[in-house]
């Protein structure tokens, strides 16, 4: 076949078929837009697609963590429990995809490998894997903050005769942990949600630990019907709460701080936080994102948990976070993970005293001590917000690749475009709330924005957008000011590209709330799309 006759040309071409993806092409449709999704995967549902390790679950409740622009799918769904676990919210996904008839226009199993704006024709040329070449108005990224997984670079890991995973990009297949030695490195949420779960059938579990980090139990549960539908009287109403909080997610927010009652209160306080589960815990005063103090009371609290749950005095010490304050991690949410490391057969080792050298053929080998494995587990993260849309190779040759402008740290305009690459949308990019929200009320903003952008530009008849530099640095310096206005910046998180090597450290989400985000972005477009030329 000859280049020409591969050639396929789209208004508007959609990276990723996540939540993202798919409701973009959803409202693209609406808009009359000849669209299309190309997804790397072979099912849609992006990070739930790729991330189904044994135990992978949401720390966002069922009823929140789904789409609110369908009142018919809202109201048709049934969830079985609290958290949602990976395997239910692919089946929704899937659900979705059928009942807004999405798969004709979602082409799966093929990667971009690079894109390249065209400004003679206002139009991006995207290559893949598969040896296509597309053509679109307009390129929409919809790759995900959390889906570059990322596997460190331990001298020897090819030579290892067992099996190893990562849990970003678990097999489609059972794994068998029964009669085995494995191996966990990692100890953020995938790996603590992992780990009880593997210590359940496992020989023995070595979890290889650099940094404890903060969990609350989910004290997850069955949902019944009644409590759904009870909800569901509602659901409306509740989303839109839920979009005027900072998380995009209905917490029970306090309006006291730290040092406003007594510290027994507090304790009652953080008890009645922890009894009930989740994230909603970081909640407790208003203030724990910002003051110091506060931090600490919050944080006391759970080490005392992690004393009291894990009967070992020594491995509880190894477990107790004292690096960062609580929640400048992500905080976790987890079933079982202090209690697994009172089974006999489950040990704690930390890489940060004696670090991971090397890998044999049956031996990880730390600067102390061979640990004997048949598998090994990385729940080692991802190159967070940036790293999907780097590696697309995303380039303007009239200006610079998308690498080179974001070498210091990503430069966006609202998270939704950076100057110098016309036509090109970030959903949840990096400088909006994204990753520090319910992300699929992110995604909805911005999926909804998009549209309407798109609209006004199609009744305008404007072939170009592209965000203005001055609109950018301006946005970049809020996005950073905020971000120092809090506690975060004290953490080396993945927030921070801290777990990368030579990623900068720019701290990359908007810190200053979803609800106080979105206003600000309905105000620019109130103003005519201040900070956006178009021609
Ligand atoms: P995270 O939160 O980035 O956790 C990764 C973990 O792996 C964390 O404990 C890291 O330690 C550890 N890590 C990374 N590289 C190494 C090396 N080289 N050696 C030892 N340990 C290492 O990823 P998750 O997948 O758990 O969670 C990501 C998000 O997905 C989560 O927040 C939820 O939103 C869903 P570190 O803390 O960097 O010292």
């Amino acid at each position: 076949m000859s280049n020409d006759l591969k050639m396929k040309r789209y208004d508007a071409l959609v990276i990723g078929a996540g939540f993202a993806g798919l409701y973009m092409l959803h409202r693209l449709r609406q808009l009359g837009f000849n669209a299309r999704v190309i997804e790397e995967g072979e099912g849609v549902g992006g990070t739930w697609y790729w991330n189904c390790y044994p135990g992978a679950r949401c720390d966002v409740e069922s009823m929140q963590y789904s789409y609110s622009f369908d009142e018919g799918i809202q109201q048709e769904w049934v969830w079985t429990e609290r958290y949602p676990k990976q395997e239910e919210i692919l089946l929704y996904i899937n659900h979705v995809a059928d009942r807004l008839d999405l798969r004709k226009d979602i082409q799966l199993r093929t990667r971009v490998t690079k894109g390249s704006f065209d400004a003679s024709h206002n139009q991006w040329t995207v290559q893949t894997d598969t040896k296509e070449t597309f053509q679109s108005s307009f390129l929409i990224t919809a790759s995900g903050c959390l889906s570059a997984s990322r596997v460190p670079e331990i001298e020897g890991l090819n030579s290892f005769k067992g099996d190893w995973y990562h849990t970003g990009q678990w097999p489609k297949k059972e794994v068998d942990f029964a009669g085995k030695r494995v191996g966990v490195i990692g100890t953020g949420s995938s790996g603590m949600q992992i780990i009880p779960v593997i210590a359940q059938t496992a020989k023995s579990v070595v979890v290889f630990q650099r940094t404890p980090n903060f969990t609350i139990p989910a004290w997850n549960k069955p949902l019944s019907v009644e409590d759904q539908n009870q909800w569901k009287a509602n659901y409306a109403e509740h989303r839109a709460k839920a979009r005027n909080t900072r998380s995009g997610i209905l917490y029970e927010y306090s309006s006291r701080a730290g040092a406003d009652v007594s510290a027994e209160e507090r304790e009652q306080e953080y008890e009645r936080r922890w009894l009930r589960g989740g994230a909603n815990f970081t909640h407790a005063f208003n203030d724990i994102f910002l003051n110091k103090q506060s931090n600490d009371w919050a944080a006391d609290f759970v080490r005392k948990q992690i004393k009291r749950i894990v009967k070992n005095p020594e491995v509880a010490q190894m477990l107790t976070p004292t690096d960062h304050p609580i929640g400048t991690k992500r905080i976790c949410v987890d079933t079982d993970y202090y209690e697994t490391f009172n089974l006999p057969h489950v040990k704690l080792v930390d890489v940060r005293k004696s670090p991971i050298q090397s890998i044999s053929a049956t031996q990880l080998h730390t600067q102390d001590q061979a640990h004997d494995l048949d598998m090994i587990v990385f729940a080692t993260g991802f190159d967070a917000v940036t790293g999907a849309i780097e590696r697309m190779n995303l380039s303007n040759p009239a200006y610079q690749t998308i690498q080179e402008t974001w070498k210091s740290g990503p430069r966006t305009y609202l998270g939704l475009m950076s100057h110098g690459f016309p036509n090109l949308f970030f959903i949840t990019g990096p400088g909006s709330p994204s990753i520090l929200t319910n992300v699929i009320v992110s995604i909805e903003q911005h999926v909804d924005l998009i549209a309407r952008c798109l609209q006004h530009m199609k009744s305008k008849g404007h072939r170009r957008i592209e965000a203005s530099n001055e609109a950018q640095e301006k946005w970049v310096q809020k996005v950073n000011d905020v971000a120092n206005d809090t506690l975060f910046p004290l953490a080396q998180s993945w927030y921070m590209g801290a777990n990368i090597p030579g990623k900068p450290r720019v701290f990359l989400p908007f810190v200053g709330g979803f609800g106080p985000y979105s206003q600000l972005c309905e105000e620019v477009i109130a103003q005519d799309y201040t900070g956006f030329n178009f021609s």
